[in-house]
């Protein structure tokens, strides 16, 4: 680890300048828009080095027809699964969905402990600032890309 020291003053500006703007919102996001569909606050979370996981979070709103988020593809993970978690017993289980039903007239929201975009494989650590960008694919709306902001680690306290 000869550049370990270069790594680290890296890492350190993004981390404060993240800090410093959680003081007056506690999660940077982002939106994107495609037909009656309205995504909100989408964002995921910093890695640590070796962590081939991370979660991807979202509001979906929708304005128009019933329609099915169908799948998700990213540059920076292998794969992009739909996921849910759920109490299984006194268990938190996540399981893979084939499709996530978005309801006509109604919202369904992607967040820690619940719905989830699971990055798996990534291709290097998620660092705080970076920008993630998502294809998401809908049954109906079609395709849109939205960008996921990398959020500090911890900055919600689950895994997922
Ligand atoms: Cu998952």
């Amino acid at each position: 680890m000869i550049n370990s020291k270069k790594v680290l003053g890296q890492k350190v500006w993004p981390s404060l300048l993240v800090a410093l703007l959680s003081l007056s919102s506690s999660v940077y996001a982002q939106s994107a828009k495609i037909g009656g569909l309205q995504i909100e606050n989408a964002y995921t979370r910093a890695t640590v080095p070796g962590q081939q996981v991370a979660g991807g979070f979202m509001k979906i709103e929708n304005k128009g027809a019933a329609d099915q988020l169908v799948s998700a593809s990213s540059p920076v993970a292998g794969e992009v699964q739909l996921h849910e978690m759920a109490m299984e017993g006194n268990v938190m289980k996540m399981r893979q969905l084939k499709d996530l039903a978005i309801p006509a007239g109604g919202a369904v929201e992607l967040k820690p402990g619940g719905y989830h975009l699971m990055f798996l494989n990534l291709k290097g650590p998620l660092a705080a600032g970076q920008t993630v960008p998502v294809k998401l694919k809908f049954a109906k709306a079609g395709e849109v890309e939205v960008q996921l902001p990398v959020n500090q680690m911890g900055a919600q306290q689950r895994q997922h």
